[in-house]
């Protein structure tokens, strides 16, 4: 086995986005562009020799290949050791477990997360460090500086490594143990939620439905709600990962997880239900005929945490992305504890959790998680929801109707317009910046815009700035509209428009939030010339 010093050129479109770099596999299946990519990797994660890095993908088509390439490259760049889930497999959620708990140098996750799979669908790929989260914009733009200069990759000469069983391989001077990717995870779960509690829940005729989407979490949820909590079989729905995930779109929301939705609100279905992404890290929660919006998800499970064993000492604070509702702010004034807003992706989770401000985050985008990895997490959602329901002992919508009597309702949607022309798409957030000056105070419908800025963050650990993170056009009573093109799309741009109000009279809480938010949402149309800029009548998606 001999190490190829290959020479190379620099593809100019390898900029990390929201979580890592994706693309259609037909690009990444170009000659040395993963290669790359790759490279660029290891050139910019530091003193990686002789050091143990994390490697696992959500299965999706190009996973195979893609893990025998790193691992050959791995060893050809002195890497100590790779931890490889068995099949290639591990679940977003799962990686961050496993970097933690072996203290390794970091990880290299391949997914695409929701996006469609297969040889026409998106593959992507995405660096974490030693604390088990997303690189931090540093490294993530060191790696894509280097990607513009590369001019070498280094690969060893060798055969493919089994994966298909666990055991440990060499592979030059590399060490390569597959792992049950499964193992570490639950067992992590099993410190942090009260399963006799859930058993016992599930034993007294509870039901609930988990649909993995024929995605990564098909055998976590195999093992942690059928075979531990003992749920019934057929309790996970499109339980087996598949390279194209059954040609559908491993999204869990209204649009994407219909079989799931159609069965959470007939009459016979069961009273709970939930589902996952492509990559694990998301989550959909439905009780009985009813949805819950991930922005309330992340307010119920911070004013419930003292319920659950892993959180029952408290929460030192909280954090949401900035588009996310501003339910879970007011429950954190209420326990008295602080409330950050930071930028879309997960990776601004990461120094505040490392410094003990917060326990518990959340995203809009169905993404809520803690500090017990530094991932967002989907079965883990799901297993707090349980954990509530089986010490409250009542329906999801219940929990939630109290919830909003309580803290009053943040009226939420998330209107998404796909796959636009790029152009029309900045040209739409221009002509919003450009209207700054003369929107504020103006009176539009029966609203009065009291602020208008393109979000910029300054993280309070280390004082990095991150700006353009999304245009704001707050309201004197609370109610806000914000735009942002979206940074994992792979096809032209995604304009997603976030529409929020707050009803505080429980008598109008039942409204349906598209009908409540009806008047913003023409505002928001509107100020944007959406319409008359995109030739589009309505969104893609709505959720
Ligand atoms: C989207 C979501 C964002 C999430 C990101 C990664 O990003 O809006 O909240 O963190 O996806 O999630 P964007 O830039 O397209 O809006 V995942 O599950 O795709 O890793
Ligand atoms: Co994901």
């Amino acid at each position: 086995m001999t190490i190829q010093q290959i020479a190379t050129q620099p593809f100019s479109d390898q900029r990390p986005g929201t979580s890592g770099l994706r693309k259609k596999v037909t690009r990444f299946q170009q000659p040395h562009y993963l290669e790359n990519f790759v490279q660029s990797i290891f050139d910019s994660a530091g003193d990686i020799q002789g050091k143990t890095v994390v490697l696992g993908g959500d299965g999706r088509y190009y996973n195979q290949q893609a893990i025998q390439t790193i691992i050959r490259m791995a060893a050809a760049n002195d890497i100590g050791k790779i931890m490889v889930g068995r099949a290639g497999l591990l679940s977003t959620p799962a990686a961050s477990t496993v970097i933690r708990k072996y203290h390794t140098h970091g990880g290299i996750i391949l997914s695409a997360s929701h996006n469609a799979g297969g040889p026409d669908g998106d593959f992507g790929i995405k660096y974490n460090t030693a604390n088990g989260g997303p690189a931090p914009e540093k490294i993530t733009e060191a790696i894509y500086q280097r990607s513009k200069e590369i001019d070498r990759y280094l690969i060893l000469d060798s055969t493919d490594v089994p994966l298909e069983q666990c055991g440990t391989h060499r592979v030059g001077g590399m060490e390569v143990e597959v792992i049950d990717p499964v193992a570490d995870y639950a067992e992590l779960m099993e410190q942090l939620f009260d399963f006799p509690a859930i058993r016992n829940l599930l034993a007294e005729g509870f039901t609930l439905r988990f649909d993995a989407m024929h995605a990564i979490t098909g055998p976590y949820a195999h093992e942690i709600l059928e075979n531990r909590l003992g749920a019934a079989t057929g309790t996970v729905i499109n339980g087996t990962p598949l390279p194209d995930f059954g040609g559908h779109h491993p999204d869990p929301n209204l649009a994407h997880a219909r079989e799931l939705v159609e069965q959470l609100f007939s009459d016979e279905g069961p009273d709970f239900g939930a589902a996952s992404d492509g990559d694990g890290d998301r989550n959909m929660i439905l009780g009985k005929n009813f949805y819950v919006t991930p922005s309330d998800s992340l307010a119920v499970l911070t004013a419930n945490a003292g319920r659950v064993p892993g959180y029952r000492n408290g929460l030192t604070g909280v954090a949401r992305s900035m588009p996310t509702s501003l339910a879970v702010d007011r429950v954190a004034e209420k326990l008295g504890i602080d409330c950050y807003e930071t930028p879309t992706g997960w990776k601004f989770f990461g120094n505040l959790m490392d410094a003990g401000k917060v326990t518990l985050c959340g995203e809009e985008s169905f993404g809520t998680g803690s500090n017990h990895i530094r991932e967002k997490d989907g079965l883990w959602a799901v297993l707090f929801w349980l954990n509530i329901l089986a010490a409250r002992k009542q329906p999801v919508a219940g929990i939630m109707q109290q919830h909003w009597k309580e803290y009053g309702r943040n009226f939420y949607t998330r209107h998404d317009y796909e796959e636009l022309i790029l152009e029309e798409a900045q040209g739409i957030m221009e002509h919003l910046e450009q209207q700054f000056a003369t929107l504020e105070g103006r009176r539009l419908g029966s609203y009065r815009v009291e602020q208008c800025d393109n979000f910029s963050y300054t993280d309070p650990v280390d004082g990095s700035t991150s700006s353009g993170q999304g245009i704001r056009i707050l309201f004197e009573d609370g109610s806000r509209i914000v735009y942002r093109l979206s940074g994992t799309g792979t096809v032209g741009a995604t304009l997603r428009v976030y529409i929020e109000s707050y009803e505080p009279d429980p008598g109008k809480h039942q409204q349906d939030p598209q009908h409540a938010l009806a008047p913003l949402i023409d505002i928001a149309v509107e100020l944007g010339q959406i319409d008359s800029r995109t030739g589009r009548t309505a969104p893609s998606v709505i959720t």
